[in-house]
């Protein structure tokens, strides 16, 4: 059996400073976090940036090159950039980082959506925000696409091979396997391809074990034995989601970027206290964990000296 790869994706574009005072923000912290995640068990971590000042998530390629040089000084973990962003930034603008630092791996997003974040201050029942734009930006996803069309789903493949990145297919809903078969079938993309199952997001699939062995059945029959997978679910469903996906032979993902708690009712206050429980169930399950360098070998990655960071 092979072992399990843990990602940690540690703060993300979706909370904001209010929801948790332990979000990290600046270089330093989103860096401290990501070597504490590897500690607890982390092979891969998930990489976007804020302003240090505001915590708004931001694309600037200096605040990445001190997140990604202080992690690497530190220890060998995967570093995994995003090229989500954040909300309404371009397609041009969330793509930069791949070319710049050349990563082993980054986030892609395999299709558009109506990225709905709207509902969390409810949800939340936020009494006052710290800073005037994130009730703004949550509310603007109302309104808001996503995008991720053809033309630049093949742009982003044909810029992640140019520059050695392994891209992980973000899978928000069913449609987005057929949207890497057809990147697959025109040679955008190489086999095997890994996919990051995503639920839980308002506009895409729910968190249910039957939407999981959906999308694992669609991988099949579209791929075969010739893909990876691993599974994210956000907020409550974090836990039991990424459960499902270990008992199914998948790999998982958990971090702040997904989910604020660790446990009912606490705080997380570093994603490390979502690996270490994560890693712990995997145990439990007989499932041991992947070092970096193993999940190097699960997923064919370059190697760190190849890295331009
Ligand atoms: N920015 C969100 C809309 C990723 O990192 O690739 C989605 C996202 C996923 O950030
Ligand atoms: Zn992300």
């Amino acid at each position: 059996m092979s072992k399990v790869i843990i990602t940690a994706a540690i703060t993300g574009s979706i909370h904001t400073p209010t929801m948790n005072p332990y979000l990290p923000i600046t270089p330093k912290q989103i860096a401290e976090d990501a070597i504490r995640a590897y500690e607890a068990g982390a092979a891969i971590v998930h990489i976007h940036v804020r302003n240090p000042e505001t915590g708004m998530p931001v694309s600037g390629m200096d605040l990445f090159r001190e997140v990604l040089a202080l992690i690497k000084s530190r220890c060998n973990v995967i570093i995994n950039t995003t090229t989500g962003g954040g909300v309404g930034m371009t397609p041009e603008e969330r793509l930069k980082v791949v070319p710049a630092f050349k990563p082993e791996m980054a986030s892609f997003n395999a299709g558009s959506i109506n990225f709905g974040l709207f509902d969390i201050p409810e949800r939340m029942k936020m009494p006052e925000w710290k800073y005037p734009w994130e009730k703004a930006m949550l509310e603007m996803t109302k309104d808001y696409i996503f995008p991720n069309t053809f033309k630049s789903l093949e742009y982003f493949a044909q810029t992640f091979a140019e520059n050695g990145a392994k891209p992980e297919a973000e899978i928000y809903d069913t449609a987005m396997i057929n949207n890497i078969a057809y990147l697959v079938a025109k040679g955008y993309l190489k086999k095997p391809v890994y996919l990051q199952f995503v639920l839980g997001i308002m506009g895409a699939m729910p968190a249910n074990v039957q939407n999981v062995v959906f999308l694992y059945e669609t991988a099949r029959r579209n791929f075969g034995d010739d893909f990876i997978w691993s599974l994210c679910a956000a907020g409550r469903d974090q836990l039991p989601m990424c459960t499902t996906a270990l008992v199914m032979g998948g790999n998982v993902r958990v971090g702040m970027e997904d989910s604020l708690f660790a446990g009912k009712g606490i705080m997380a206050k570093s994603s490390a206290d979502q690996v270490e429980k994560i890693a712990r169930i995997a145990r439990e399950l007989s499932i041991d964990v992947a070092t970096p360098d193993e999940a190097r070998q699960i997923l064919s990655l370059k190697g760190l000296d190849k890295v331009a960071y």
